[in-house]
């Protein structure tokens, strides 16, 4: 911002110099006054009149950033309600605020102790169970990887860790699974595996593509929540 404000200043027919400074000093105020744009009208009449518009240019620009930023800060919300698979049960959350990071929570009964892969499906389809679901969520052509990886299905959430008493809780937050947009989730499925997801380094033929991660023990769609 400072080089557009910076490269206009020298255009201005007298004075460029003090402008250019004067400019600079009002940019800064602005950036230490969140909450006050006022400014007051001496400083503008330091400048030439192709300064001034410039300088008018800047406030409008500088208070319309902050109205889009106020607007995007909305709340997604969606759902997931676990079935499939006899005495697995679960509900799982998803929440993201604004274009941050999304969070997933939720707790599933009925599973054997230890870990069990946990991903974001292609497809909402559940018409011939969770096998309709399709592969990972893979908008980006990758390999299978862990959540951290660089390479990595953008719907490789890694695994859930279940207890002795076959329940297991999570708080899961990723930022490849928005709840808007082109990239959005919302419609396609979460999916439960039996076994653990080796996160794309067990060495099996199916680690690059799903981690081995065994058969679909449960799944549910991704549904908007109010
Ligand atoms: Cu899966
Ligand atoms: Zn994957």
């Amino acid at each position: 911002m400072s080089k557009r404000v910076n490269s206009e200043a020298k255009n201005a027919p007298q004075g460029a110099g003090v402008g250019e400074t004067s400019v600079l000093l009002i940019a800064t105020a602005i950036a230490h006054a969140p909450h006050s744009l006022k400014i007051p009208l001496h400083f503008l009449h330091l400048f030439d009149t192709g300064t001034a518009v410039d300088l008018s240019l800047f406030i409008s620009f500088n208070n319309t950033s902050r109205g889009v930023l106020r607007s995007h800060k909305t709340m997604v919300k969606a759902v997931v309600v676990l079935g499939c698979s006899e005495g697995v049960k679960g509900t799982i959350y998803f929440t993201q605020e604004g274009d941050g990071p999304t969070t997933v929570t939720g707790e599933v009964s009925g599973l054997k102790p230890g870990l069990h892969g946990f991903h974001v499906h292609a497809l909402g389809d559940t018409t011939n169970g969770c096998l309709s679901t399709g592969p990972h969520f893979n908008p980006g052509g990758k390999e299978h990887g862990a959540p951290e990886d660089e390479n990595r299905h953008a719907g490789d959430l890694g695994n859930i860790t279940v207890g002795e008493d076959g329940t297991a809780s999570f708080n899961i937050v990723d930022k490849q699974i928005p709840l808007s947009g082109p990239l959005s989730v919302i419609g396609r499925a979460v999916v439960v595996h039996g076994d653990p997801d080796d996160l794309g380094k067990g060495g099996h033929e199916l680690s690059k593509t799903t981690g081995n991660a065994g058969g679909r023990v449960a799944c549910g769609i991704i549904g908007l929540q109010g």
